[in-house]
């Protein structure tokens, strides 16, 4: 029987690193995918062993396996957008830029996962160079926070002024549009704001209330897949954005002391 996927379910792919403990990474990414309602794909970079608490050690996939799966996936279904998130293998960058072109995939939300919330470095200097190189020009959008804001613009960030320099020079790398996401930065303790940068050079300001003292894990992952489930549903980039950015708000809001670390998102918020 010849499929035929009538409900015409939008279809997403994450490449990202494994978290067993089920609050980041890969494993988040679906969640945010089935409560979205969108078909999602999983290749694996690299395996972590992790929990709410910290992460103990690290297993990048050779490179055989890596574009086994990439191939497996993409030779048979292709997906409406398509997320990467931790990449810290030198050779991963490109072999996903050559999957990007041959396959021809639309709609590439880079999360460029440097260090966890629990301060582990998850990409080195010279995989975030690669990452620069061969995927900034691939991507529509590209998510960092602060830190990595800072890390690739080479500027410290102290102001809303600041931010909107560094989105220009992140942009500049490559990226059509360029999100700063700004729950690490203190320009107030009562709102967090984030700043897109669209692909046309206007500003977008998204504020939220601040939730004090709350120490998550995942929620970058949360909001680079969400993005991607809203572009695989049709919607545009800001729209996809503003949507994104809200059913992450209502997932840390909801959030959950289900380890003995960091809280984890609810990301059935929704349904309960
Ligand atoms: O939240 C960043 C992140 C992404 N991917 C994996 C992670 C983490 C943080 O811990 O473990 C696999």
């Amino acid at each position: 029987m010849k499929a035929v996927n009538k409900l015409k379910v939008p279809v997403v792919l994450s490449i990202a690193g494994s978290d067993p403990s089920g609050g980041a990474g890969i494993q988040a990414d679906i969640k945010v995918f089935n409560e979205l309602c969108v078909y999602s794909m999983a290749v694996i970079t690299s395996l972590t062993s992790q929990n709410t608490v910290n992460i103990s050690s690290v297993h990048h996939l050779d490179k055989k396996f890596f574009i086994n799966q990439l191939e497996a996936c993409l030779s048979d279904i292709k997906p409406d957008a398509f997320k990467t998130g931790m990449i810290s293998a030198r050779f991963m960058p490109q072999v996903i830029a050559e999957f990007v072109i041959n396959y021809r995939l639309k709609n590439y939300v880079l999360d460029p996962v440097m260090v966890s919330s629990s301060g582990n470095v998850l990409c080195d200097k010279k995989t975030s160079a690669m990452i620069i190189r061969y995927l900034f020009p691939h991507a529509l959008l590209v998510t960092p926070n602060i830190n990595e804001a800072e890390y690739f613009s080479g500027i410290k960030i102290n102001n809303v002024e600041d931010v909107v320099k560094a989105l220009k020079l992140i942009k500049d790398m490559g990226p059509q549009n360029v999100l700063i996401k700004g729950g690490h930065f203190n320009i107030s303790d009562k709102e967090i704001i984030d700043v897109l940068l669209l692909k046309n050079d206007e500003l977008r300001f998204f504020k939220h209330k601040r939730i004090k003292n709350l120490k998550t894990h995942g929620t970058g992952c949360t909001l680079s897949s969400a993005i991607v489930a809203f572009l695989a549903k049709g919607y545009g980039i800001e729209e996809s954005v503003k949507k994104g950015i809200s059913y992450t708000v209502k997932a840390i809001e909801n959030s959950m002391m289900i380890g003995h670390g960091a809280l984890v998102l609810n990301h059935f918020w929704k349904r309960i």
